[in-house]
């Protein structure tokens, strides 16, 4: 089996990419940009996948990486996935997150046969309509990065209904690990927890400390999108664990793993609040654990030390979070 990655230098398509390869996949990643410094650390790390050049904004590159790879599975993962960017950002959000998954159903739909996962997510469920949220669940995005992500949801489904593809959409709620972007508010606490244990910080500053989600690990995530892949019928499914936390308790979690009590060092700071929040979301997996066999392995507080102590490892040695995440 040949899968073709799009995002592949971010969390989950390192992930995915060590599951396939890991299963006897022929793994390509969509690589963009002349020098992408993720990709050299993708090569280091993951020396069996093979890389094609293309851009979510250019059409043209994607037919043509189609054409080179000949996938029997195109997972697209690739997006501008950081919420609050989404604001900073609108067009180019819509332009790779939404458009992006236009321009790639369009190049899967000219090799019959191809099946098609697309990363779908909680945020599309926004101010939510039930607790806990599952399939039918209506959506209210709050956030651009929330709509784009309704649009490739729907076009997904609708590519789906009418050229018959076996295209899928996994609704994906929060996962995380030690190779989560510096900037998303899990990682941001435990490299920040392991930088005051340190010695190197004495401070965290926070946005909205009330905000809740239903946090799970990407590697279980990832088994998730193979088998939603392998299921006979193009069907979509809602992935996370049926828990949900406030960012108090991630950060109560997050300090206590380490030794140290957070009322110390947290400091709210309104400038990092969001123009328009998610206040709560909780998933409803039911379907995932029925028709897939999937369930989460690893629970909230094992995720949390995991990744403190990831960071505490790579800022002992001297790595550079940027560069590196807890990749070693
Ligand atoms: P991530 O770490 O932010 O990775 C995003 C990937 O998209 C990177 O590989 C990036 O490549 C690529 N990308 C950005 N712009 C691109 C463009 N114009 N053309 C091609 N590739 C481009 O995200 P993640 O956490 O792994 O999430 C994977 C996917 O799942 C995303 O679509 C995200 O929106 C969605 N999702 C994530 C979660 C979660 O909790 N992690 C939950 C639900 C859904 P560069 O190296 O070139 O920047
Ligand atoms: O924020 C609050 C913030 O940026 C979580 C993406 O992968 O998951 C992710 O989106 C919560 C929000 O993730 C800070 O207001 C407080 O309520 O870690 P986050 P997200 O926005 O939920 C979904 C499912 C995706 O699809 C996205 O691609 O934490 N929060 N203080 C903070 N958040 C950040 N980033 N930084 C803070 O200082």
């Amino acid at each position: 089996m040949r899968a073709l990655i799009t995002g592949i230098t971010g969390q989950d398509g390192s992930y995915l990419a060590e599951h396939l390869l890991s299963l006897g996949y022929e793994v390509w990643g969509l690589v963009r940009g002349q020098a992408n410094p993720r990709v050299s650390r993708l090569r280091r790390l993951l020396k069996d996948v093979q890389l094609v050049r293309g851009d979510l904004l250019d059409q043209t590159s994607l037919m043509s990486a189609v054409e080179k790879v000949q996938p029997d599975e195109v997972y697209n993962l690739g997006a501008i996935s950081f919420v609050p960017m989404s604001w900073e950002q609108a067009e180019l959000t819509a332009e790779v997150t939404g458009m992006g998954v236009l321009r790639m159903l369009e190049a899967v739909r000219r090799r019959p046969g191809t099946r098609f996962y697309q990363a779908s997510s909680s945020e599309m469920f926004g101010q939510v309509r039930e607790t806990p949220q599952n399939e039918r669940t209506p959506f209210h995005p709050r956030s651009p990065y929330g709509v784009a992500k309704a649009y490739g949801h729907f076009l997904t489904q609708n590519y789906r209904e009418s050229y018959g593809m076996h295209a899928v959409s996994g609704i994906l709620f929060n996962h995380e690990s030690p190779r989560r972007g510096a900037e998303f508010v899990t990682r941001k606490v435990t490299l920040g927890v392991a930088r005051i244990k340190l010695g190197l910080a004495s401070e965290l500053r926070l946005g909205n400390l009330s905000a809740r989600r239903d946090w799970g690990f990407a590697g279980d995530y990832v088994r998730a999108m193979h088998l939603m892949l392998q299921s006979p019928e193009p069907e979509d499914y809602v992935i996370g664990t049926g828990r949900t936390q406030s960012v108090r308790e991630l950060v109560e979690a997050a300090f206590t793993a380490a030794g140290l009590s957070y009322e110390d060092h947290v400091v709210s700071d309104e400038t990092l609040y969001r123009p328009a929040e998610v206040d709560l979301l909780c998933a409803d997996p039911k379907k995932a654990r029925v028709q897939l066999g999937w369930e989460p392995t690893v629970p909230f507080e094992e995720l949390v030390a995991m990744m403190v102590e990831a960071d505490i490892r790579l800022l002992t040695d001297g790595r550079d979070p940027e560069q590196d995440a807890s990749w070693g």
